[in-house]
């Protein structure tokens, strides 16, 4: 019976030892120390047993059931801590990897330029103007001198609501609206910035685009005045080195008009050879203002004279960021975008 009881608890020990986890462990308990498990089955045969026998032999299996709780309060520990290690070695965090940058808007590369060009009228005294984006027939093109037969009043050219209202296809009516709204003669120096709607799709055409417009009025403005103004502000945004030439146009709103250029250089590689190409480019309308919009605005063209500018915001960003399709701005995709 003895010898029983030892093969009993070495087999038991062997199996609690190697239990893997908890219902292993279980498992484990239930074949020997549970009520239908093994050891119990040996208290049970002790009735049959001498009255000598009995006390030695059930102290010996008391012992048993001690040896064997123990070892599996051991295993249970064991297991537990191998647990614990798993988990720590899984979850370790690389303190030394380098951190994620957080992805972090910035400004648009149209506002960036529209800002620049607001800055540097407002440092030469101008303040900025706004209006409506739907505009009446009459502030966007009566007012200033545009005929009936006007291409730019085509249905086909422009988004019309109604016969007589219309998406501004200029911010020119904002100036129109500034003049009526001061007292005659006022002297005046203001940009109005804003979208503006033609019926245009093209990589350097886009229904919705983005002007800037300024005029100056005032006693004895001058040509001289303009082409100062003009040139000093394209020296701002294009370079302080940039060639500016005036040429003789046309504007319904101004007489003279002129179109200005700039000279361009480009740089080309192809292979290891830079060559430079230099052309001139369009970038802004002008003109003094037409005495047929001094008078429709409130204003005596015998005592005030002015200048009158336009640009489109869109064609300078492509000019100062060397970007030969306009559509890139509005496409919003961030390989674009994030180069700014
Ligand atoms: C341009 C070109 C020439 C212009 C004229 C006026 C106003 F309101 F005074 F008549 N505002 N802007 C003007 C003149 C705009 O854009 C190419």
């Amino acid at each position: 019976m003895k010898a029983q009881m030892e093969e009993l608890q070495a087999r038991a020990l062997v199996r609690i030892r190697q239990a893997q986890d908890e219902a292993q462990l279980q498992d484990a308990r239930v074949a020997f120390l549970g009520k239908k498990g093994e050891l119990t089955a040996v208290l049970r045969g002790m009735k049959d047993l001498s009255a000598a026998e009995r006390p030695v032999i059930g102290a010996l299996a008391n012992e048993v059931r001690a040896v064997l709780e123990a070892a599996i309060d051991e295993q249970r520990t064991v297991l537990k801590e191998a647990k614990l290690a798993a988990r720590l070695a899984s979850e370790r965090i690389d303190i030394t990897l380098p951190g994620r940058r957080p992805l972090t808007g910035h400004i648009h590369p149209l506002t960036k330029i529209n800002r620049r060009i607001k800055d540097i009228f407002m440092k030469m005294g101008y303040t900025v103007a706004e209006g409506p984006e739907m505009e009446s027939d009459f502030y966007n093109f009566q007012c200033l001198n545009f005929p009936p037969d006007h291409p730019a009043r085509d249905m086909q050219d422009s988004f019309y609501i109604t016969d007589s209202i219309l998406l501004r296809t200029h911010t020119s009516p904002v100036q129109a609206r500034t003049m009526q709204a001061h007292e005659p003669n006022t002297p005046l120096r203001i940009i109005a910035p804003g979208k503006v709607f033609r019926w245009d799709y093209d990589a350097t055409h886009s229904p919705v685009f983005h002007q800037v417009e300024g005029l100056v009025l005032d006693k004895g403005i001058t040509f001289g005045d303009l082409k100062g103004t003009i040139e000093h502000f394209c020296r701002e945004i294009f370079g302080s080195d940039t060639q500016v030439r005036f040429r003789a146009s046309y504007f319904p709103f101004t007489e003279p008009s002129a179109e200005v250029d700039i000279l361009f250089r480009k740089r080309h590689t192809k292979g290891s050879t830079v060559r430079t190409t230099e052309s001139w480019l369009e970038i802004l309308g002008c003109g003094m203002v037409h005495p047929n919009v001094l008078q429709l605005n409130g204003y005596d063209p015998a005592e005030i004279s002015g200048f009158a500018f336009g640009m489109g915001v869109e064609r300078i960003a492509m000019l100062v960021y060397g970007i030969d399709d306009l559509r890139l701005f509005f496409e919003n995709d961030l390989r674009f975008l994030a180069q700014f």
